[in-house]
């Protein structure tokens, strides 16, 4: 038998999706240069221009599962890194956002194959917030070496992943392979599939 274990660099260049909350971006905004600069000490190309990390801002983390899932699905990334911040001092709603977001990032994960990150900062202050995101230590640094090392353990199973399935699909364009996820939306990989108009 075996023990497997990722490692933080990798001889083949991995390749990321960050998704990034707006709302409270004084504290996203710090999680992502954090995230940014753990990719970079690491050897990742972090140009947005560039071949490795590509940046998907959505509005608030509410939004983060489904954007990370959509990601995730197109077989493009080693990891996905959700970034936001939740401050129970701003919403009635916090417990509602944070509960949602929490479960939904871990869905995108499951459902996908692809290791998605949850990197949404939960604080009662904004104070709070801030000090995990930069002032004290920045928990986005921390994000990516989740990622970093989610990635590279991954490439051991690689071939038996539902992304694995869904680029092979993308690249052939012939009937996608069966997932286990229930979900009447049509996925990014299925948009590039052409349909025979209905006889209407
Ligand atoms: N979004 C956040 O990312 N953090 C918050 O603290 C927050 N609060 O306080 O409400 C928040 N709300 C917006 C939410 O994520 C959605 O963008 C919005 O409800 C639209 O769906």
């Amino acid at each position: 038998m075996a023990v497997f274990e990722g490692t933080f660099t990798s001889a083949t260049p991995l390749r990321f999706a960050v998704i990034i909350g707006r709302f409270n971006d004084l504290v996203t905004g710090k999680l992502l240069s954090g995230c940014q600069d753990c990719l970079k000490r690491h050897g990742v190309d972090t140009n947005p221009h560039g071949t490795q990390v590509d940046y998907i801002w959505v509005p608030g983390a509410f939004e983060v599962p489904l954007m990370a899932r959509q990601a995730a699905l197109t077989g493009r990334y080693d990891a996905v890194i959700c970034l936001g911040a939740v401050i129970r001092g701003q919403t009635p709603h916090f417990d509602y956002v944070a509960a949602e977001v929490a479960k939904g990032v871990a869905a995108a994960g499951f459902e996908t194959g692809v290791p998605v990150i949850f990197g949404v900062v939960t604080a009662d202050t904004m104070q709070q917030a801030l000090e995990r995101a930069g002032i004290k230590s920045n928990k986005g640094w921390d994000y990516a070496l989740n990622a970093l090392e989610m990635a590279s353990l991954m490439q051991h199973f690689k071939g038996n992943g539902l992304a694995s399935a869904y680029a092979a699909y993308e690249e052939s364009a012939v009937t996608p392979p069966a997932l286990p996820i229930s979900s009447n939306r049509t996925m990014a990989s299925e948009a590039t599939v052409e349909h025979k108009p209905s006889a209407e």
